[in-house]
């Protein structure tokens, strides 16, 4: 494998417009991509492995799958400069505990510390779309902001943010799943992510970041676009006296225009 297969352009790409966009401060968030069998075999030797790695959870339902992560500690700021220090290349053993490496992570190192977070999401998702590939996490700062000022439970976060931008209902007619503040980087958090993540694409940790996933970059990137400008005008009005909102049969006529699969109970 090298930094010219298509896949990897685009995931180095998208590292380096989520730094700029100020939402992967220094060594913060993670992504993880599912490389399909067919081309990851065009890059490289799927079946030579230069290094394991072992994980506490069970990630059988993922066996043979072949992702590109982001090093632990890795900065997005730099994965364009050395995207084969920075990312790496696993694939998950047949016994679900480990994963061989690939490619990448030169010089040392290992996957993201958030890896339980994204396989577990990864296996949630693929059961609700077998075209589901990316799982993306990053510290976007109003999304973040609202959760210190805002009810945290998924129908009220979900509606505010609806109301803040038309489109939004079109973007994500299912709405966001929330957390409350949990401790990162272990299982337990990994299996409530993954919980959201049976309803959801997005799943916000409060106090922390967002969690989104898609069938491609675009998409679970497009999630975090949406969601995060949605919590800036949040954000922006908050403290003036609102003359006009988006009323809830307003939120409906869309979802009905668009023909939305839409979570009509988080309407009134
Ligand atoms: O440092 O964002 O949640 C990477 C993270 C952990
Ligand atoms: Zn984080």
């Amino acid at each position: 494998m090298n930094d010219t297969a298509p896949v990897m352009r685009e995931l180095i790409k998208t590292c380096s417009n989520m730094y700029r966009l100020g939402w992967n401060e220094r060594n913060g968030g993670n992504i993880s991509l599912i490389i399909d069998q067919e081309e990851a075999a065009r890059y490289l030797d799927t079946t030579v492995s230069l290094g394991n790695f072992n994980f506490q959870f069970d990630a059988s339902e993922l066996a043979g799958r072949i992702f590109a992560v982001t090093r632990t500690g890795s900065y997005f700021k730099n994965v364009e400069t050395d995207p084969e220090h920075n990312l790496g290349i696993i694939k998950i053993n047949p016994d679900g505990k480990s994963a061989s490496l690939l490619w990448g992570f030169s010089g040392g190192g290992r996957p993201t510390s958030e890896l339980s977070s994204h396989l577990c999401s990864h296996i949630v998702r693929l059961r609700q779309d077998k075209n589901h590939r990316v799982v993306t996490h990053c510290h976007a700062a109003n999304t973040l902001a609202m959760t210190f000022i805002h009810s945290l439970d998924d129908r009220s976060f979900t509606r505010t943010l609806w109301r803040m931008i038309t489109e939004c209902i079109v973007v994500f007619p299912e709405g966001v799943g929330v957390l409350p503040w949990m401790l990162c980087g272990n299982d337990e958090i990994g299996q409530a992510t993954a919980e959201k993540m049976k309803e959801y694409r997005i799943c916000i940790w409060a106090q922390h970041g967002i969690f989104a996933a898609g069938a491609s970059l675009d998409e679970a990137f497009g999630l975090i676009e949406t969601v995060e400008k949605a919590a800036e005008i949040y954000i922006k009005i908050m403290n003036s006296k609102i003359l006009q909102s988006i009323t809830d049969s307003e939120l409906k006529a869309v979802a009905e225009t668009f023909g939305l699969d839409y979570r009509k109970d988080f309407l009134d």
